[in-house]
């Protein structure tokens, strides 16, 4: 393929080449594509992202759409996931009409890459097999690395689903948004408030692998959750993840039913900002599928991500 934003992605982009490919893309779209650095990380990386919508410098009143990948560091398919949507959005703009009237009705935030300390360390000089690291490099008391899915803030460590353990892959950090990076994220979607209204409608985590739908509450095995998850609001996510999951044969699930979790983003968003929350788990079979595979991988999740976006004005 061509290089530039029009190119479908033939091997992993590095935390450089995803920067790069970003500057491209809002090179070519300046119009609908604009980069904006959600904050850093332990280390000082910058934590970007693409905002996409029609007149894109300027906030406006309109549904908005949250999208991060990368959150764990291995999960290299779920930034080509990221890249993906931002290509789709940006190369089909007007000649799409169902893209062009998503651009031009929603604000579409995209962050391909949440934890570029964990990206970089986990790359190697052979880019399609790396280290198998899942949390941040941020040093802890006994080891290194918190898992940034169990640093957020609603029920932290409540349940059992989190380790207190420095050397553990999920060990939850000293307290929530203990993690910089956790903090970034949560304090980007405080920001999207106005006027005490929260303008992110629909929010999805991507992560890989497995062929999973998820919706919280990952914290506890109940579907319903007196003042936090109505009977109405279970349902919602519901219909919402089958209907996804339909589109592109994964499965859905209620997030506690694959395993207790707590301090997960998704628990999170919803359970203390009560934007409707999903996470995927790509399939691929593995944490680094063939290159050659990410086309297929990632363009199977055309319709969902595109569905998903519709609904923003829905619930
Ligand atoms: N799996 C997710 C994890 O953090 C998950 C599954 C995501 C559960 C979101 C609950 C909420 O354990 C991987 N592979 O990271
Ligand atoms: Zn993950």
């Amino acid at each position: 393929p061509e290089p530039g934003p029009t190119a479908a992605a033939t091997s992993y982009h590095t935390y450089a080449e995803t920067l790069a490919e970003i500057d491209s893309v809002v090179a070519a779209y300046p119009q609908i594509a604009r980069k904006f650095v959600a904050g850093r990380s332990y280390q000082g990386r910058d934590i970007v992202g693409v905002k996409i919508s029609d007149n894109v410098a300027t906030d406006e009143n309109e549904p908005e759409v949250l999208y991060i990948a990368n959150i764990h560091a291995r999960e290299r398919l779920t930034n080509e996931q990221a890249l993906y949507l931002i290509g789709v959005l940006t190369r089909e703009y007007g000649s799409t009409s169902r893209i062009t009237n998503l651009v031009n009705s929603r604000e579409i935030w995209i962050i391909p890459i949440t934890n570029p300390d964990g990206q970089v360390y986990d790359m190697t000089s052979d880019t399609s097999s790396g280290r198998g690291w899942r949390k941040n490099r941020q040093p802890n008391p006994t080891s290194t690395g918190t898992d940034l899915n169990r640093n957020f803030a609603y029920r932290w460590g409540c349940c059992g689903g989190s380790s207190p353990t420095g050397s553990s892959e999920t060990y939850r950090g000293t307290a929530a948004e203990s993690a910089p990076e956790t903090k970034v994220i949560a304090d980007f979607v405080r920001s999207r408030r106005v006027g005490g209204v929260q303008q992110i409608k629909v929010f999805l985590d991507i992560h890989s692998y497995g062929g999973l739908v998820l919706w919280p509450f990952g914290y506890t095995y109940s579907d319903t959750v007196a003042g936090a998850m109505s009977a109405d609001e279970e349902a919602t996510h519901r219909t919402i993840g089958r209907q996804l999951a339909a589109s592109n044969g994964y499965t859905p699930q209620q997030s506690s039913d694959l395993y207790i979790t707590d301090g997960t983003t998704d628990d999170w968003t919803w359970g203390d900002q009560r934007i409707f929350s999903f996470t995927f788990e790509l399939a691929g079979g593995s944490f680094y599928p063939s290159p050659a595979n990410i086309e297929t991988l990632t363009q199977r999740n055309r319709e969902a991500l595109l569905t998903l976006t519709e609904y923003a004005d829905c619930p």
